[in-house]
């Protein structure tokens, strides 16, 4: 893989992981959240969340990448709060999913508009078109595998080689694992995960596959929030992760200016 990849990895704690938790982060997220259906807010495409005057809002384009089956469509329906559908289909073609996210980056409330891209997996192979489309400006691509399929954690290297080559080098990456199991029994072990980690440098979240219960995540109460706490991981690691990119990339531009 090449160094620029490797310099956009996230290294320190800019984003505050517990301001949902606050008075006036748990105010925020309100905004997001609901009582009813899946528990987030779903916006249309001309919708957008109503927050507070003066927020600043960030657009980032970020492609799911991983075999088929890995959990990517599942994963962009987890982060946006769609209900899920239990049955296996390959995603034909490409889904593009908003998803909004505010998180607090120092003393400051930003919010981050994730269009998320999910192109099934042998679409992808297949169709030039729907791979250069998918290539388009990204500025993040979300490695996935489950943690109930090895095949899927052990082919990411190849993706990464793929994906990582030259035309994409500005683009920021993240693993996400799907169908993680805190009692046991996952096909990829956390050992080979930290393993993955100092090889590669890329952060590795994971989303615990119970996490799609369609009564549970309303934002009150210490049962719900820890059920979403690995939501607010991967959420927040995104986030964190681009932000840096744009530091460096602002940095960067001003020392060759
Ligand atoms: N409960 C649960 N189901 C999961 C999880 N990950 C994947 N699934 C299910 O596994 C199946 C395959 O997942 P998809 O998200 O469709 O796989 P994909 O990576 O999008 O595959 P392609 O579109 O073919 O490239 C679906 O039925 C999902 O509902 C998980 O973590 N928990
Ligand atoms: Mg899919």
């Amino acid at each position: 893989m090449d160094s620029d990849t490797k310099a956009f990895v996230k290294s320190s704690t800019l984003v505050n992981s517990d301001w949902h938790k606050t008075p006036e982060g748990e105010n925020f997220f309100r905004k997001f959240f609901s009582s009813s259906s899946t528990g987030r807010k779903l916006y249309g495409v001309l919708e957008r969340p109503a927050v507070f005057d003066g927020i600043e809002e960030v657009t980032y384009k970020i492609l799911f990448i991983g075999k088929t089956g890995a959990g990517k469509s599942w994963a962009v329906s987890q982060l946006a709060g769609l209900p899920n559908s239990q049955a296996v289909c390959d995603t034909f073609g490409i889904e593009v999913t908003d998803v909004y996210w505010p998180v607090k980056i120092w003393d400051k409330v930003i919010l981050f508009k994730l269009q998320c891209w999910d192109a099934g997996d042998s679409s992808l192979k297949k169709y030039n078109h729907i791979m250069e489309a998918c290539q388009d400006k990204v500025d993040m691509k979300a490695f996935v595998f489950s943690y109930a399929d090895a095949a899927t954690f052990s082919e990411l290297p190849g993706y990464i080689n793929t994906f990582c080559s030259k035309d994409l080098a500005q683009a920021a990456s993240i693993v996400i694992g799907t169908r993680h199991s805190s009692n046991g029994g996952n096909q990829v072990t956390a050992r080979e995960v930290e393993a993955f980690k100092s090889t590669y440098g890329i952060d590795v979240q994971s989303l615990n596959q119970q996490l799609a219960s369609p009564h549970s995540p309303q934002l009150s109460g210490e049962k719900t929030l820890e059920n979403m706490q690995d939501l607010f991981n991967v959420m927040n690691s995104v986030c964190e992760i681009l932000w840096i990119r744009d530091q460096q990339y602002i940095l960067n531009s001003s020392i060759t200016v």
